[in-house]
């Protein structure tokens, strides 16, 4: 009976090593899902799930702890934040749901599957079986943000974002004026666009769609009113739709812009160093 019950063991611990670390039966497993989410896409609610990519990593963490606590004996009842707590720090929700994790995982094999869970009518079988379909549940929640079209254009923004950063990086002050012909925007003036186009963006996302014209503030005020327009976007909590119209209207406009920058530098005498925007690790929008 005992080796029966402790083979049992083994195959729990090895579904929940697998749920949560690798080669699950279905695709991704936990950590897979969450490598390479950035903390901007782990805060974002996209893809009509309710929850950001963090707020499930704390849940899902949560539970895992919970079943560790109650294989101990704690009955362990989770409600409102315990349930779903605060997010705010992204490697410290990843970090809190790789502890809970192994916490669980050294108990596993010598648990009681038998054994009533504290003030529940199921046994620790049910709960860890329970807990290892709750992970994978939620897990396929935050793919389907990774893949929603509003996860795709918030990565673009962010793109878009990088790309401003270098072309913005590195002038003095001068280049804001500088003029390459007559009819040609100056750099200030594009830039005073870009500020545009991301309030644009918020109000089209909100519904309004009104269009607000920004007044050339000097070279400067120009490049910080426009981080503050894209950090506003990149923060913004509501849903970013229609994405695609979105994508194809201001942002894609946004990114010619930023094309142009390039061009207006090199022939201003400060060409920008290439790069290989592939390898780039696109992340948070304020840049000083
Ligand atoms: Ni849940």
């Amino acid at each position: 009976m005992v080796t029966r019950l402790m083979r049992e063991n083994h195959r729990i611990l090895d579904q929940l090593r697998r749920a949560v670390y690798g080669e699950a039966w279905h695709g991704d497993a936990l950590f897979e899902v969450l490598h390479g989410v950035s903390a901007e896409e782990a805060k974002a609610k996209v893809g009509g799930v309710g929850h950001s990519i963090e707020d499930l990593t704390l849940h899902v963490a949560a539970w895992l702890e919970a079943a560790e606590r109650r294989i101990g004996g704690d009955p362990a009842i989770l409600l409102g934040e315990a349930d779903w707590p605060e997010g705010g720090d992204w490697e410290g929700a990843k970090e809190r749901a790789r502890f809970a994790a192994e916490r669980l995982l050294d108990v596993v094999e010598k648990a009681d599957l038998d054994a009533a869970v504290p003030g529940k009518a199921y046994d620790n079988y049910h709960l860890l079986h329970g807990v290892i379909q709750h992970t994978l549940y939620h897990a396929g929640q935050m793919v389907l943000q990774k893949r929603s079209p509003e996860g795709l254009l918030r990565h673009a923004i962010g793109a878009v974002g990088y790309r401003a950063g270098k072309a913005l990086a590195g002038v003095p002050p001068e280049f804001g004026t500088f003029a390459a012909g007559a009819g040609v925007k100056t750099p200030e003036e594009l830039v005073a666009h870009l500020a545009e186009l991301f309030a644009w963006v918020l109000e089209l996302a909100n519904g309004t769609g009104r269009w607000r014209r920004f007044e050339v503030l000097g070279w400067e005020a120009d490049v910080a009113r426009f981080w503050e327009k894209l950090a506003a976007v990149e923060e913004y909590r509501g849903r970013l739709a229609p994405a695609e119209r979105l994508l194809q209207g201001p942002v894609a406009d946004a990114l010619t812009h930023v094309g142009q920058l390039g061009m207006l530098r090199r022939l201003a005498g400060y060409p920008m160093t290439s790069e290989n925007y592939f390898a780039a690790t696109i992340s948070v929008a304020k840049k000083d």
